[in-house]
């Protein structure tokens, strides 16, 4: 192994066998030049930050702490296809899931990994995914090649190097090999070989051939498909889910929700008066006083920059332009300044971006226009520098949950906002969480696809097992939070049927549900708002004066789309054999659907029906 005295003494303090034998055997596979050991040190956390600019991985910009850092031209995403999860002959996990046979998955990636550190620098670096000294951390290694990788792990989450020491030789961590492979213009050059497996025997996920950080920061993505499994064996939750509080006559109340990608999941989190403790993945488990409490496993935010303007995130928008230390990523460079779409200015019409010197109109090799910035451009940043940042953020106990919130996105189907009829009815709803594809991932754009508890991606258990778990998750609380659905994205003629605060009014409406502060009207999808109760709050949160025909017609139960949903949900769970309570929801609702057509004579139910 390439290492000197220094870094190996480092290694060696650990005193953990397990973790030596990982480093020695992947330096020994990649073959780099150098192994760097970083610690919890200032010194060593900025070696990293520097390397990041020496290697030209990052490129510093005019605003001191700021840099940008570009992803290759077809590395914006996170790479559905070719993530996988290694399996022993003869495992089954259903439709949903991609495997590959486990011996021969890592043949084929160790080859890739087999000298792809040459000429390059191995960072091994340690971290905590929770709270440190928490009964919700898990330690976490990362070996990686890439300076952008481990910087941005900086930003993002807790450092470990002393939980690593506390451990005492135990071999309980999960670690992550990453290399970007062969560089050319600072990128990956063989993306066509871009691999993410994921080994649940060995509790580690190896990552090649990509730089884009859903694919490559160990502790993000990566481990969040690790946790499913160890959350399920360990009877509590590990979900794709924002965690944010909500301030009211001097209470506050914890949610947490979950959104696929682009679906409005950070800017909820991180509404004007909110105070957020996470934005992307959060670890639930069950306490003794019968609640559910949640912590962030991540300390940063890695979010998506595109639409963040003063007007509709001004919090991010501030702390954006702020000195305190950024990445930006696959946003537009001019004069040494980052641009994005939706920023609320004029953007220049050429400058740096994701396809190298760009000028209004250029296009890839396809002929398609390439846009200024990436629609996925993002931004990496520290929560601790926002304003709005709990004061419970590094609570080792984590915050008890009141609500848990599934948005979906779709612009004709579902309401506003509705509260489920109970947990096990939530669940049903969390399970037929629906939205239009987005930059986010790889492929097509704007089709609209099934994606339960915006946790498909990340499953590497049967759908029924992770559905069966939160049904007994529920059963082990006395108090288990209140479930809601919400869509932001209706449309009427092309036109969205809500403002972007608007979200801020059906938040509080959840608030006040919590503490049964106001009534419902039941329809066959769940419990919605009664309109005085929106009124006010339309008021006093956003100065706005709410009309009945609004209400009307953003709360009407669409019934022949809710139908076709319904159909849609069947088809797309029509293999799989999920807990009998999901056909027993699936069944009910469809039945409430129909009587309710009949009993009003038409297709879309308005609230004041109802009451009737
Ligand atoms: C998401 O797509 O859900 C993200 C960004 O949070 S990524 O890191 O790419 O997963
Ligand atoms: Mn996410």
């Amino acid at each position: 192994m390439n290492i000197d005295k220094t870094n190996l003494e480092k290694l060696n303090a650990l005193q953990n066998k397990k973790v030596l034998k990982i480093v020695e055997s992947f330096a020994e596979l990649c073959k780099p030049d150098k192994t760097t050991v970083i610690t919890d040190s200032e010194d060593d956390i900025n070696y990293v930050r520097e390397l990041s600019l020496k290697n030209k991985e990052e490129i510093p910009l005019k605003k001191e702490g700021h840099t940008v850092h570009f992803d290759g031209y077809s590395d914006q995403a996170r790479d559905k296809e070719n993530t996988k999860i290694l399996v022993p002959e003869g495992t089954v996990l259903g439709r949903h899931i991609k495997i590959i046979d486990r011996e021969a998955g890592l043949k084929e990636i160790y080859s890739f990994f087999d000298g792809a550190m040459k000429g390059k620098e191995m960072l091994v670096r340690f971290f905590c995914l929770g709270p440190l000294n928490s009964r919700f951390s898990i330690p976490a290694l990362q070996i990686t090649d890439s300076a952008y990788v481990a910087h941005s792990e900086d930003l993002l989450y807790r450092s470990g190097y002393e939980a690593f020491k506390q451990l005492k030789n135990k071999d309980e961590f999960f670690y992550f090999i990453h290399s970007a492979g062969e560089l050319e213009n600072y990128t990956s050059k063989h993306t066509d070989k871009r691999r993410v497996y994921i080994d649940l025997e060995q509790g580690r996920v190896l990552s090649v051939n990509t730089q884009y950080a859903g694919n490559t920061i160990g502790l993000k993505k990566l481990a969040l498909r690790l946790t499913i499994k160890k959350a399920i064996r360990e009877d509590w939750l590990c979900e794709h889910m924002f965690i944010s509080g909500i301030h009211n006559k001097g209470r506050v109340t914890y949610f947490t929700g979950a959104f696929p990608s682009a679906c409005g999941k950070t800017s909820t989190a991180m509404l004007p008066g909110n105070t957020i403790i996470g934005d992307d993945i959060a670890y639930i488990r069950p306490r003794k006083d019968g609640r559910a409490y949640a912590v962030n496993v991540e300390k940063g935010i890695f979010g998506i920059i595109q639409d963040v303007n003063p007007n509709d995130d001004p919090i991010i928008y501030e702390a954006l332009i702020s000195p305190e230390e950024t990445i930006f990523s696959n946003v537009l460079i001019k004069d040494q300044t980052p641009f994005w779409l939706g920023m609320g200015r004029e953007l220049p019409k050429e400058g740096t971006n994701f396809s190298d010197e760009w000028q209004e109109g250029k296009k890839d090799p396809d002929g398609k226009e390439i846009p200024p910035a990436h629609k996925n451009a993002r931004y990496t940043i520290r929560l601790s520098g926002l304003k709005n940042v709990d004061a419970n953020l590094d609570n080792p106990g984590g915050v008890p949950v009141s609500g848990f919130i599934y948005g979906g996105r779709d612009s004709d189907t579902n309401i506003p906002v509705f509260q489920s009829l109970d947990w096990s009815h939530g669940v049903f709803t969390g399970t037929c969480l629906e939205s239009e594809t987005t930059a986010a991932t790889l492929g097509k754009e704007g089709e609209r696809k099934h994606n339960p508890m915006a946790n498909l991606d990340f499953l590497v258990i049967h759908i029924s097992v992770y559905i069966e778990a939160h049904l007994k998750f529920g059963r082990s609380l006395d108090n288990p939070p209140l479930i809601f659905g919400t869509n932001y994205f209706l449309k009427e003629n092309g036109k969205y049927l809500n403002g972007m605060m608007d979200k801020k009014v059906w938040l509080h409406w959840m608030e006040l549900r919590v503490h049964n502060e106001v009534g419902v009207i039941k329809t066959p999808i769940g419990f919605i708002p009664k309109y005085e109760d929106l009124k006010i709050l339309f008021e006093k949160l956003l100065n706005k004066e709410y009309n009945r025909e609004d209400y009307e017609k953003q709360f009407a139960i669409r019934i022949p789309q809710l139908l076709a949903k319904l159909d849609r949900i069947e088809t797309f769970y029509k293999d799989d054999k999920l807990p009998e309570s999901f056909y027993t929801h699936l069944n009910a609702q469809r039945q409430r659907l129909i009587e309710a057509k009949k009993r009003f004579g038409k297709d879309n139910i308005l609230p004041s029906d109802f009451n009737t």
